[in-house]
This record gives C-alpha cells, sequence and structure tokens, in this order.
C-alpha cells in the first residue's frame, strides 16, 4: 500500500520502496496499471540476474553511450515507469549525449502526457517533445498508440533509447532503419532481441551508471567511440545474459537461494 512505512532493515526494502514509489506514482497518474504488472515481470529476470548490474550489461551500457554520443539526433523515449522511477537520471543523460526527451506511451492518454512532462519538467528538463498535438507524426506499421511521435523527436532520430518497452514499436523503428538502444530485464523478449544494443539491467541501476559512463566517454574521440559500437556483437551479449540468468538458477538448485543465512552468499 503507498504511503506504508517500509521497515529500512526489511531485507528486501529496497525492492519494496521501488513498488511503492510506483504504487504512488500509478495513483498521480503518471504509471499505467499495466505498468505495475511490467515492473512485477522485470523483478523476476532481476531475481535471476541476482539484483546486480553485470559484466555484459556493463559492456552494453558502453556500447550504448558510444552510439548515443555518436548520434546525429539521439531521442530518450518516457513512459510511465521510466519518468516514475529515473527521471533524473534521464534528464542528466539526455544532457550529457545532447539527446531529445520525448513522451511515446502504450496507454496514451492526454493526462497521463502531462503528468509525465511534469514530472520531467521538475526533473530539469528543458524541452518535452511527444505531447498531446506535438505528437502529430505516425510511425508507419504499427497500430498501438505508440505509433504516435514527435516529428521533431523519434521521427526524425537515427538513434533511440527505449528504456522499458514492448516489443511491436522496436521492431518498426528498426524497419525504418533507425537503431534502438533498449533497457529490458528480459533478454527474452522481443524487443531485447530485437533491439541493436540491449542492455539487460533494472532501469533503476543502470540509468546512473549509463550517465557516470557517459561524462567518461564524453570526452573521447570518435574513431575510439565507433570502435565501441563496431565491436559490439548484441546476440552474444544477451547469450552471455541469459548464461548468467541460468548458472545462478543452478547455484540457488544446489545451495539454495538464501545461502548467507546459513554463512554463505550468493548475491541475492
Ligand atoms: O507507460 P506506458 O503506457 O507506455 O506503458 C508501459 C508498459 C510497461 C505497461 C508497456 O510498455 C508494457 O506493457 O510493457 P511490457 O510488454 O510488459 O514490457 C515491459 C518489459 O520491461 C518487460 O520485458 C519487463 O521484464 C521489463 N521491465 C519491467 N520493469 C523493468 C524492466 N526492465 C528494466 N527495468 C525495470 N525496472
Amino acid at each position: 500500500m503507498a504511503g506504508m512505512k517500509i521497515p529500512p532493515e526489511h531485507p528486501r526494502a529496497k525492492s519494496l520502496l521501488i513498488r511503492e514509489r510506483l504504487v504512488e506514482y500509478y495513483n498521480q497518474g503518471v504509471v499505467a496499471a499495466s505498468g505495475l504488472i511490467a515492473h512485477g515481470r522485470g523483478e523476476t529476470f532481476d531475481y535471476l540476474l541476482g539484483e546486480t548490474t553485470t559484466k555484459p550489461a556493463l559492456k552494453s551500457m558502453e556500447s550504448a553511450v558510444a552510439m548515443l554520443l555518436t548520434a546525429e539526433k539521439p531521442v530518450i523515449s518516457v513512459n510511465g515507469n521510466t519518468a516514475a522511477l529515473v527521471a533524473q537520471d534521464i534528464v542528466r543523460l539526455a544532457r550529457v549525449v545532447g539527446a531529445g526527451i520525448e513522451v511515446n506511451l502504450f496507454y496514451r492518454s492526454l493526462n497521463r502526457e502531462l503528468a509525465i512532462k511534469k514530472l520531467l519538467e521538475k526533473a530539469g528538463a528543458a524541452e518535452v517533445l511527444g505531447v498531446g498535438e506535438n505528437a502529430s507524426a505516425r510511425i508507419p506499421e504499427l497500430n498501438s498508440e505508440r505509433r504516435r511521435v514527435d516529428p521533431r523527436g523519434i521521427l526524425i532520430a537515427d538513434v533511440v533509447l527505449v528504456p522499458l518497452e514492448d516489443g511491436d514499436r522496436t521492431e518498426a523503428l528498426i524497419k525504418m532503419k533507425k537503431k534502438v538502444i533498449a533497457i529490458d530485464l528480459n533478454p527474452l523478449s522481443r524487443t531485447a532481441q530485437a533491439a541493436t544494443i540491449t542492455v539487460v539491467d533494472n532501469i533503476v541501476r543502470a540509468t546512473p551508471k549509463i550517465v557516470e559512463i557517459a561524462r567518461k566517454l564524453e570526452k573521447q574521440n570518435r574513431e575510439k567511440l565507433d570502435k565501441i559500437v563496431m565491436n559490439f556483437d548484441n546476440q552474444r551479449n544477451l547469450a552471455s545474459s541469459i548464461m548468467l540468468m541460468k548458472s545462478n538458477l543452478s547455484t540457488i538448485g544446489e545451495k539454495g537461494l538464501y545461502p548467507a543465512r546459513e554463512g554463505g552468499g550468493n548475491g541475492f
């Protein structure tokens, strides 16, 4: 229940606080009801990852940053969950890589668009694209409300960052010859599989880390950044994340989920 006190010593306090934040923003009209369900699905995969940022995730983040820094017109697409959980880091990232910020919702309503815009502006965004009449362009071959985009933003972007997504739009953007960077805890999702670069990590951990990497890489020359992008293989990286989950599951099978309580520890 939103507003309930989470005891800080609760072993799942961090995770419960994130849930509480989502419920709060659901009540404020930022998060869609389905956003709460989507978060639960994400949590399952996060459990299998060990709720930590893995080496393959770090590699994909570096490549994502290099791609954003070398893009001509990068745009960060923001939905309800992203705005509720990481609005400030999205604004920071947009600033470092010179990206536009656009609201793009699966469950679009003017009230939600405005609530998300307000949240992003409160976090420091100077301009928020894709709100109301500004979402006047259409992504071809896409039937969901996500097809509505800003002609100054996603429509003309060469690189689109889509934290937390459903698969159809990623596929449609790729068909439009755009590069798509996804952040998705589920390495098996259509988004994860179709994206150019997939960061398999929780947006709560990934977004600040991506900002940190961007601040380091922004001073690098174009040649070095291009090389980072070229040397990245998304299918291989996704396979590494899946193998990590598989190996974590085997460890759990052998040692149990909470060996920490008996003096062991597997990071869960
Ligand atoms: O705000 P809207 O209207 O655009 O709606 C947003 C949702 C999330 C409801 C919509 O995009 C949706 O239905 O998404 P899906 O198809 O449920 O996909 C969400 C994906 O995000 C799933 O693969 C989840 O595993 C993943 N996910 C959930 N929470 C996180 C996450 N990935 C990274 N970090 C998270 N915190």
